[in-house]
């Protein structure tokens, strides 16, 4: 990045000849991984520059242009096994500049492009780290949703489309219009992903663009609905048909309409006010809840946006100004190796801190051995780190000029840093792992989720604590904790008669949670909070759940078979079934009990089956899911034959007309209210 390129007014022909070859090959490489990966192995900026330069290059010698040059290509080739979808006005992308110079030479260009001199007035808005989307309604009812692909042909993802809450099923007034927009990850459903990935041996997410789009881009939409997908509208090819004559009158109409639109779009009228726009948010970049990579400029006047037009690739009248990356340069001391929960074993870069994007940062996850000798990074190397989506700090690149001499390629271990037994590959996976169950990192880890709130919540028994009672030799295993007495928690650090007492009191009312907790709490591989509600659900009792098979589970409705798999192969280990004996006797409770406050067994609501959906007006969606299930109901999250009633907010969508088509009881909002008055 930092290497110094001949301008390319001072290369001969022969010399471009030398450097176009391998730029295109790189290019068509980088854009393959980018657009039908979703996995690219370059930061953005890397692409843009090195497609920049091969512009110039082809600019200045015409001769050498190719039709299967990458600049000939409108984006990627759309390439899975998703429906195809023909976008009939294509999805174009943007040109972007990475100056304000630039955008001042591009507007200026825009200028001289017309015919009429007005001072021309720009609708700034933010360029939200995502992928593009078409959503098509048909009188005001969503029919399709789309991905941009290689601009003229799309995937269909309507079926995902509809698992994201910010999208509307149904528009207030009856319209046929197509609406495009970005579908984005905000920055913390992307750090908690990649951690959990991480921590489960998948490879991680290079930024929220990725993750949104393999989130997106999936053949099950139940996997889509985990992702917390969100959406900024922005764009409306037919506008006329809104009534609108300015892009900030489209936004306006697009939020009445219901749709999620940015709210941080300005009007401005000179190089002073843009200017201003820009310091601001590159500014406030940090604080927003999604990851932005620069500006979008738009004409404001939608007659003189029709008027500009597009080049073959690019609009004339929209330009992105792409925010220069934050970088710090810093020297990698030491790695370290540590090890999860699952017996994941992973790499992580301590280096000199250094301040960027707002915080102090002295270490970076280098996620699993491939990805550090991909990297190659060495002890004492000098490396460029940025943050991943604004937030994660990840490693850009390696200095190779300020190598020491000394630096020698980093070696794997070959043993479990903690426990010192052989470290594995399985399978296909990336991950390393210490396969040994008795590793002290892994039953310590585990312990430590064994206690979680999500889990078994025992207040005060954190991983310090934790560790003291292993090094203590206290307890070997999470039955243990039942059998620890008075008088061996007075011996630990602090620990007074007030701590102790709190501590013990914390671990027997732990004896009384309902079996999900307990099921999530062992930390059965994929077995989530989530699943193993629905499972414990299913089963009602943890001894039935151990005597099921494989397909009973995966044939629950929001399980599949890798969770089936899972469950049955851990408790087919005859180390765990002792394990369960013992929790048993400690008088651990193995019932579901779907509540855990007390539920009116006289109640109307008993036992019934309920489906949300819609917006409610009166009250929150979760407020209404907390009263049904103190009252005994179960809310489901999908409409089948076995739900009882399905209550309908507004804009209720497919699970409202699913329910009409199976026969099932509905009821509005106003008919929920009153059945809540009258149980009271
Ligand atoms: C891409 C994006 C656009 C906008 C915001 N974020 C993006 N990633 C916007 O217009 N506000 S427009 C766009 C494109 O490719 N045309």
């Amino acid at each position: 990045m930092s290497e110094q390129q001949t301008p390319v007014d001072k290369l001969s022909l022969e010399q471009a000849r030398a450097e176009i070859e391998p730029l295109r090959t790189q290019l068509t490489k980088w854009g393959q991984e980018y657009y039908e990966q979703d996995n690219p192995s370059v930061e953005d900026y890397v692409y843009d520059r090195a497609y920049q330069r091969l512009v110039a290059l082809e600019d200045r010698f015409p001769a050498l242009k190719t039709a299967d040059s990458p600049t000939q290509r409108v984006g990627g080739a759309a390439e899975s096994q998703l429906t195809k979808v023909r976008h009939e006005i294509p999805m174009l992308s943007m040109g972007d500049v990475f100056s304000i110079d630039e955008l001042m030479d591009f507007n200026q260009r825009q200028q001289d492009n017309r015919d009429v001199t007005v001072e021309p007035e720009y609708n700034l808005e933010l360029k939200i780290d995502g992928l593009s989307l078409s959503l098509v309604y048909e009188n005001g009812k969503l029919v399709q949703g789309s991905t941009r692909g290689n601009g003229t042909i799309g995937e269909d993802v309507t079926a995902n489309v509809r698992t994201i809450k910010s999208v509307p099923q149904t528009l207030p007034e009856p319209l046929s219009l197509e609406f495009r927009g970005e579908c984005y990850m905000p920055k913390e459903a992307f750090a908690k992903l990649n951690a959990k990935r991480e921590a489960e041996g998948l490879p991680v997410f290079a930024n929220p663009r990725n993750a949104a789009a393999g989130s997106l881009r999936q053949l099950d939409p139940q996997v889509t609905a985990q992702r917390e997908l969100d959406t900024f509208m922005y764009y409306v090819p037919e506008y006329e048909k809104l009534g609108v004559k300015t892009q900030a009158a489209a936004l306006d109409r697009m939020r009445e309409l219901g749709f999620n639109v940015n709210p941080h779009n300005r009007v401005v009228h000179s190089r002073e006010e843009i200017e201003q726009y820009i310091a601001e948010y590159t500014g406030q970049r940090d604080k927003l809840t999604y990851g932005i990579d620069g500006i979008v400029e738009k004409v404001n006047d939608l007659a003189t946006e029709t008027a500009l037009g597009n080049t073959v690739k690019v609009p004339r009248w929209e330009i992105a100004y792409k925010f220069p990356p934050e970088e710090q340069a810093t020297i990698v001391r030491e790695i370290e190796w540590t090890v999860g929960r699952t017996g994941n074993v992973t790499p992580t870069a301590v280096m000199d801190p250094v301040q960027l994007a707002g915080t102090t940062v002295s270490r970076a996850s280098l996620h699993n051995p491939d990805y550090l000798q991909e990297k190659d990074i060495r002890l004492g190397d000098t490396v460029y780190l940025h943050k991943a989506g604004d937030i994660i700090p990840e490693i850009s690149t390696v200095d190779l000029k300020k190598r020491p001499a000394t630096a020698v390629k980093y070696e794997i271990p070959t043993a479990c840093p903690v426990c010192g037994s052989t470290l594995v590959h399985l399978d296909d996976e990336v991950a390393l792992r210490c396969i040994n169950p008795m590793c002290p990192a892994q039953i310590k880890e585990g312990l430590a989720h064994f206690a979680s709130r999500n889990a078994m919540n025992i207040d005060g028994l954190g991983p310090k604590i934790i560790k003291q009672l292993w090094d203590k030799e206290l307890i070997h295993d999470v039955a243990g904790l039942y059998q620890l007495t008075h008088d061996q928690l007075l011996t630990l650090d602090k620990f007074g008669e007030k701590s102790t007492a709190n501590l013990l009191t914390s671990i027997d009312n732990s004896r009384n949670n309902s079996v999900e907790r307990l099921l999530f709490g062992l930390g059965i591989r994929h077995v989530g909070a989530k699943a193993a509600r629905i499972v414990m659900e299913h089963f009602g009792d943890l001894d039935t759940l151990m005597h099921a098979e494989a397909d009973e589970i995966s044939a629950i409705d929001g399980i599949g078979p890798t969770i089936g798999e899972s469950i049955v192969t851990y408790f087919s280990n005859q180390q765990v079934t002792e394990l369960i004996d013992e929790l048993r006797d400690a008088g651990v409770n193995f019932a579901y009990q779907g509540t855990q406050t007390p539920v009116n067994p006289a109640s109307e609501w008993n036992n019934r089956r309920v489906v949300l959906t819609g917006k409610l007006v009166a009250m929150t969606r979760n407020a209404a899911k907390e009263w049904l299930e103190n009252h005994g109901a179960k809310v489901t999250g999908s409409v089948s034959k076995k739900t009882d009633i399905v209550i309908a907010g507004e804009d209720a969508g497919s699970k409202l007309t699913k329910a009409q088509d199976l026969g099932i009881t509905v009821w509005d909002e106003q008919q929920f209210s009153q059945a809540m008055k009258e149980e009271q």
